[in-house]
């Protein structure tokens, strides 16, 4: 297991927050920014009871228990790419303060001075609601622009909804990796997003993994080609809830599929539905407010990883099986759903 002694700490810049050039040096130096307690601990509370309470009428959670703790009923678990992951992920989705929490003043106002601009949260935020000991899927080694695109400079800002100690398999970075300055090579991997880098064929990045035992409010920011992981949630029976929205410059371009709600590609999810429940609120449809131009998805990246898949499924890789067989069940029309359908068959 992983623990404090084996990774280096994360450098803290609480006490430079006001220095922007020093905000603007250590972003351009090391890959990442990180602050202790940058958001509002009671808001994140009152918004985690919130989203777990959700999480626990979906089943996820151990029935009678306080749904702030977040215990964990395996018998439930899934993730990512399941259908019954985004039945429930979407009922959190609906959650007003959870896309509102992405709009505080605290993180724009970094934001804004590390950037020298305007800043605008991308429509699409993301929550991530781990399962304990489910550790096959937890997120590989990537650069967010993989997913994400648009620019290289927007800035991901990961949160943990509660504690995250190592255990809880918080995010960790490789300082200085965004100096690659350059898209990796992405490879099939069963973890969250389906893609990973091998620091191994990069010998210029294969540095030091750094992570911290994160406490309510505590955010990390980084570039799109910073390389990060997420550590493995170990626990006995917790889950790990976290937030990681994207920021781009007012203006700048948006890739089409960050103007949709989170995995609404894999069930159906509208802006509408979102809202149906809001008490008012100025952030619905902000975006239409900007002249934003719009790039269509680049869907080289995840292609490239199904093609891997599909190979290492013929030689009886599990993890590329178990891949193939949530495509084929999740959507069995699509092209990819149908050639996945078909080399299952095949082994079967
Ligand atoms: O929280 C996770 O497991 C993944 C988060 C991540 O990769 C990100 O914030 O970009
Ligand atoms: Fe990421």
């Amino acid at each position: 297991m992983a623990t404090t002694e084996t990774l280096p700490e994360l450098t803290v810049s609480n006490d430079v927050r006001n220095d922007i050039e020093e905000l603007r040096r250590r972003l351009n130096e090391d890959g990442y920014l990180f602050f202790r307690r940058l958001l509002d601990p009671d808001s994140l509370l009152k918004m985690r009871r919130e989203m777990l309470t959700i999480m626990q009428a979906g089943g996820w959670l151990v029935a009678g228990t306080d749904p702030i703790d977040g215990i964990a009923d395996p018998e439930t678990r899934c993730t990512e790419g399941d259908l019954g992951y985004t039945d429930v992920y979407h009922e959190v989705y609906k959650l007003q303060s959870f896309h509102e929490i992405a709009h505080g003043p605290e993180i724009m106002s970094v934001l804004e001075d590390v950037r020298g601009c305007p800043m605008m949260p991308q429509p699409q935020k993301v929550a991530r609601l781990w399962f304990p000991k489910f550790t096959a899927h937890t997120t590989p080694i990537h650069q967010d622009f993989v997913h994400f695109q648009g620019t290289f400079d927007n800035l991901t800002c990961w949160s943990p909804v509660g504690d995250c100690p190592i255990e809880l398999g918080g995010l960790a970075v490789l300082p200085g990796s965004h100096k690659v300055a350059r898209v990796l090579d992405h490879h099939f991997s069963l973890g969250a997003g389906s893609l990973l880098v091998e620091p191994s064929e990069y010998p210029e990045i294969d540095s030091e993994w750094h992570s911290t035992n994160y406490e309510v409010g505590d955010t990390l920011i980084f570039p799109a080609l910073t390389v990060h992981k997420a550590l493995p949630n170990v626990t006995e029976d917790r889950l790990r809830v976290s937030l990681d929205n994207r920021y781009q410059r007012v203006g700048d371009p948006i890739a089409e599929h960050m103007l949709n709600p989170h995995l609404s590609s894999m069930s159906p999810l509208s802006w509408d539905e979102v809202y149906a429940g809001w008490n008012g609120g100025s952030t619905q449809y902000y975006w239409k407010q900007f002249d934003t131009p719009v790039l269509p998805k680049i869907t080289e990246y995840l292609d490239k990883g199904f093609d891997e898949a599909v190979d290492l499924a013929k030689t009886g890789n599990e993890h590329a099986k178990l891949h193939l067989s949530r495509i084929a069940i999740r959507d069995p029309e699509s092209d990819q759903g149908s050639r996945a359908a078909a080399v299952l068959a095949t082994l079967n």
